[in-house]
C-alpha cells in the first residue's frame, strides 16, 4: 500500500489500547471541568442556541452548549417537512449567516433560500470556533435555584441522554453558571421545568397558531431575561408567551439568538443578577 495512505505508524501504535484509553479519559476530563462550569450555559444546539453561543464567545465570555442528541442545528436540520431548503429574510439574521459563509439564494427582493444542513454546521463551527463547547448526549432535566435574598436560577443539571431514555434513576451532574439560556426549541424544557417545580413563578402556555411575520416579529420582541438567572431564544419564547409559530423560516431564530447575547451580556458586565 502507497505510505500515504497508511493509518498505522510505529510511534503511534507504542500506545497499548488502554494507553489510548487514559489518553481520551484524561483529556475528556480536561474539558469537563471547564465546560461544566461557564459563564453562560446554553441548553440547546438549535438555531437561536448556536447563534447565541457564538455570539457570546466571540465576546469572551465562556459557553457551553448542552445538546441532548448527537447533532448540531436542532429541528432545523429538517428543512421544510424534510425538503432541503428554507427561507431566511434580509437584515441581521442574513448578515449573521453571511459571516459565517453560508449561501444564500436569492428567491425575491428580501428572501434568500438557504440550505439548512449548511446554516446548521455554520452556525456550530463558528460558535465552536469562537471557543464555545458543545456537549452532546446531555439532557437538562432540572435546574440549580438560589432562594436566597434575591432568588434566581444558578445553573442546570444533567443527565447523559441514554440514560433517560433507560428510565434508569441515576443521579445527575451539576452545571453551574452565571446565565442560563432555554434554547430548547418547541420543548421549552428549562421553562417547564421551572413551571413544575414552582407553581406560579411562570406559566407556559404553549404557542399559537401559524402567522409566519407576526411569529418573526414577536419571537424577537419577546426574547431575554425570564426570571434572573434566566433567558430564553428561539421558539421556547413562543411557547412561553403563546406566538404565532412561523415554520421553516429561521430569520427570527438567529436573530432571537442574537438578542438574548445582547442581554446576557448587558447583565453579565453589567451586575444585573
Ligand atoms: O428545535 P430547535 O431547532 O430550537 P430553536 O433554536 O429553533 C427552532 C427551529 O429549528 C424550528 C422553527 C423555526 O420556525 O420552527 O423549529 O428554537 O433546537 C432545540 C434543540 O434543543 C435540544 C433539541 O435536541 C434541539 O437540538 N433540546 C431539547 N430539549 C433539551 C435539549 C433538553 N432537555 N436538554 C438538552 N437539549
Amino acid at each position: 500500500m502507497e505510505k500515504r495512505y497508511d493509518a498505522y505508524t510505529e510511534r503511534a501504535a507504542a500506545h497499548s489500547e488502554g494507553g489510548l484509553a487514559r489518553l481520551i479519559i484524561r483529556a475528556a476530563a480536561r474539558v469537563l471541568e471547564e465546560a461544566l462550569e461557564p459563564d453562560v450555559a446554553i441548553v440547546g444546539a438549535g438555531p437561536a442556541g448556536l447563534t447565541a453561543a457564538w455570539l457570546l464567545a466571540e465576546r469572551g465570555f465562556r459557553v457551553t452548549i448542552l445538546e441532548r442528541g448527537l447533532g448540531v442545528g436542532g429541528g432545523m436540520r429538517g428543512g421544510s417537512t424534510l425538503l432541503p431548503a428554507g427561507l431566511l429574510a434580509e437584515g441581521l439574521g442574513a448578515e449573521l449567516a453571511r459571516r459565517a459563509g453560508v449561501r444564500l439564494e436569492r428567491a425575491s427582493e428580501d428572501l434568500y433560500i438557504v440550505d439548512p444542513t449548511e446554516l446548521s454546521v455554520k452556525l456550530a463551527f463558528k460558535a465552536i470556533e469562537a471557543g464555545a463547547r458543545v456537549i452532546p448526549g446531555v439532557y437538562v432535566e432540572d435546574v440549580i435555584f438560589d432562594p436566597g435574598e434575591k432568588p434566581r436560577i444558578r445553573g442546570v443539571v444533567a443527565l447523559l441522554s441514554p440514560i433517560v431514555e433507560a428510565g434508569w434513576h441515576v443521579d445527575p451532574i451539576y452545571v453551574e453558571a452565571k446565565a442560563v439560556v432555554d434554547a430548547t426549541g418547541h420543548d421549552a424544557d428549562v421553562l417547564r421545568i421551572v413551571e413544575r417545580r414552582f407553581p406560579g413563578l411562570l406559566r407556559v402556555p404553549g404557542m399559537s397558531a401559524l402567522n409566519v411575520w407576526e411569529g418573526e416579529r414577536l419571537v424577537v420582541e419577546k426574547t431575554g431575561r425570564v426570571l434572573p438567572g434566566l433567558y430564553a431564544a428561539g421558539m421556547s419564547v413562543a411557547e412561553l408567551y403563546n406566538l404565532p409559530r412561523m415554520g421553516p423560516i429561521f430569520t427570527g431564530m438567529l436573530v432571537s439568538g442574537a438578542k438574548a447575547a445582547d442581554a446576557i451580556e448587558a447583565d453579565l458586565r453589567g451586575g444585573t443578577p
